[in-house]
């Protein structure tokens, strides 16, 4: 029988590519030194009277320590004071140690240390769900992953059994699930050897760095937006092992390379969005939109900062952006700390100023307008497509709900070597991708039992369904989510025909993780009642775009409780009003 925490038994080549001095080798490239900074800091102050050496304090200007100690801050800033997020890069090593001896157990750890201050090594207590348990949370710029990566990725979970599984994020990212503390010294360290790290990933730091899952075999792109991305996060991250100096920022930053028409990575929901436009020249520039982000009181799209920078500007760009937001970001309410209100309070036109200044008065461009004659539907990920490269194709599949076990990486990883380039492409939508697989290998690539469990040719729905990680593992949400997206959207899939995908956005709370509100279709968890009772249930939200022209979805329904045969109903009453599904004249199975 399944444990609960295997959500479903479902869970990539490499006929070397033209342009491949292996991109395995490339990939692991990532851990080669970066160029220094452009923007050299100024040296940190002495701390004030009474803080620890260790104090988060260390490498912020006078202005940001005031905020930082202003009784109004929030109670992260109070745990960054008395010791900083980056030494957990320190503690952990020593935590894993005195656990593997058996010197202390985590229970009589400092708990600021075990459930907050760890995740700036990426490692999650699961404190409510699965005591003693961590979610260790990677870094993929770009969700690039090679066959050695993934074959890690499996033996880092194997060994926790039922308890081991992983699931790709919304942020074409990987998460592993059942880590202990004891075993993270050997995972962290094993990480760093293929090439990835988990630091930096969680809590006041930028996030994963996204772009296109399709980049450098796209015959669409303006840019090949890998490299970029490769570099943005060795020089931000000091190559997987963290840089102090970015640990404390006044929230989380997300941030994305768009290069095609499609957005792929959701410019306008990412604090920081740069989007590849080809100048009349020819020459590609970023047009710069910032502040896009959801939360529980606020969801906003981004805005665009009133110019465009060059290829060169982009890692002193973000590096200074970085800066501009650690120095001058608010730190009082925690529901006002991200990027737009620091924007929204300096103006737009003074924010711009001071990212020139941190540049040393560097000038940027206006923003590129384009004109295209042609409408542009945005492309879907899965199935067969061809590559720029002749004799070429990407192949999309679906994980659904984007949950994988080590069987799986183990799988995907052999399909990647014999068919493609020994690489894979996760995406945002938790699928993924295979490369550089050449025509005369398609036909034996799709007879392959992975695409029974991960369809290169799902149902409509299935195909555009997305999930967060819900109540299975997080403690915030209020509705199962990834369990039950998968049999609800099946089911759907069976009893309707629609003639264009609808995407179905899963989210267990209104942190909205699973991006409610950029679906066809948004559910969100929340309370509802069914026969008197108080069940779990979800907010239904309506109308999201994504792509040229985005908007945000808004709420169309409430407690709508979360059974099966309340909730196909309801949805199919949706999609057959509002998308023009068609019942089947036959249910397939
Ligand atoms: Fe998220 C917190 C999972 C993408 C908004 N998010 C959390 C935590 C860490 C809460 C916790 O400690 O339990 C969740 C961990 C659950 C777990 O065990 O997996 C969690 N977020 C996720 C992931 C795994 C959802 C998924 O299933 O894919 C995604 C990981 C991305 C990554 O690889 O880094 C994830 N989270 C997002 C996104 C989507 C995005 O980035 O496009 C959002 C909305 C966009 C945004 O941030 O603007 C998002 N997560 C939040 C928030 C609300 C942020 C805010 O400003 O208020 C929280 C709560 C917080 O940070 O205080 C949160
Ligand atoms: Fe957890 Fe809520 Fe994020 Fe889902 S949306 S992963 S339930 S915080």
């Amino acid at each position: 029988m399944q444990s609960r925490q295997c959500l479903n038994r479902k869970a990539s080549g490499a006929r070397p590519c033209a342009n491949s001095r292996s991109l395995t080798a490339r990939v692991l490239a990532t851990a080669a030194p970066v160029a220094p900074s452009a923007t050299p800091a100024s040296a940190p102050l002495p701390l004030p009277d009474g803080v620890g050496e260790h104090s988060g304090l260390k490498h912020l200007p006078e202005a940001a320590r005031t905020r930082a100690l202003d009784k109004k801050a929030n109670k992260f800033e109070k745990v960054k004071v008395e010791k900083c997020g980056s030494r957990a890069w320190n503690d952990v090593f020593e935590l894993s140690s005195l656990l593997k001896e058996g010197k202390t157990k985590w229970e009589d750890l400092n708990l600021d240390d075990v459930d907050i201050r760890l995740k700036w090594a990426g490692l999650f207590h699961r404190g409510k769900r699965t005591p003693g348990k961590f979610m260790m949370r990677l870094k993929v710029p770009n969700g690039e992953l090679t066959a050695a990566q993934l074959r890690f990725l499996a033996s880092s979970i194997a060994p926790y059994g039922a308890d081991g599984c992983a699931d790709i994020t919304t942020r074409a990212n990987i998460q592993l699930r059942g880590v202990t503390m004891e075993d993270s010294e050997t995972v962290i360290k094993g990480l760093w050897d293929v090439g990835l790290t988990s630091f930096q990933s969680g809590m006041d730091s930028v996030r994963n760095l996204t772009g296109n899952p399709i980049a450098g075999v796209d015959p669409h792109e303006l840019v090949d937006t890998r490299p970029l991305l490769r570099d943005m996060e060795a020089m931000l991250f000091n190559n997987g092992k963290g840089r102090e100096e970015f640990a404390n920022l006044p929230r989380k930053l997300n941030i994305c390379i768009s290069s095609t028409r499609d957005d792929f990575p959701h410019t306008h929901i990412n604090d920081v969005g740069y989007e590849a436009v080809a100048k009349p020249n020819g020459e590609v520039v970023y047009n710069v939109v910032v502040g896009g982000y959801f939360s529980i009181k606020r969801n906003i799209m981004s805005i665009p900062l009133g110019c465009s920078i060059t290829q060169d500007q982009l890692m002193p760009f973000t590096e200074a952006l970085l800066r501009v937001f650690r120095d001058h970001g608010p730190r009082g309410d925690r529901q006002q700390t991200r990027l737009m209100w620091l924007v929204e309070a300096v103006g737009v036109d003074k924010f711009r100023q001071l990212l020139s200044e941190y540049m040393g008065g560097a000038t940027f461009g206006e923003p590129v307008h384009v004109h295209h004659d042609q409408p542009w539907e945005r492309r879907n990920l899965l199935g067969v497509h061809r590559q720029r490269q002749a004799g070429l194709n990407w192949v999309g599949a679906c994980v659904p709900a984007g949950r994988l076990h080590a069987a799986d990486f183990e799988e995907i990883a052999a399909v990647a070597e014999k068919y493609g380039d020994g690489t894979v492409r996760i995406t945002c939508e938790e699928n993924v991708i295979f490369t550089n697989v050449p025509d005369a290998k398609l036909e034996a690539m799709k007879a392959e039992p992975l695409f029974q469990r991960f369809p290169i040719f799902p149902g409509v729905l299935l195909s555009g369904m997305v999930s967060c990680t819900g109540n299975q593992f997080c403690g915030f949400g209020l509705a199962e989510t990834k369990a039950k997206a998968v049999k609800v959207v099946e089911a759907l899939d069976a009893q309707l025909e629609l003639s264009r995908p609808v995407r179905i956005q899963f989210t267990g709370c209104p942190n909205s993780c699973g991006q409610a509100q950029v679906g066809d279709i948004g559910l969100m968890g929340a309370p509802a009642k069914h026969e008197g009772k108080a069940v779990e249930g979800y907010k239904i939200f309506l109308g999201g775009k994504i792509g040229e022209n985005p908007a945000l979805a808004t709420e169309f329904a409430q407690g709508v409780p979360a059974i099966e045969s309340v909730l196909v109903p309801r949805l199919k009453e949706i999609l057959i009003s509002e998308f023009g599904a068609k019942e089947r004249a036959t249910a397939t199975a």
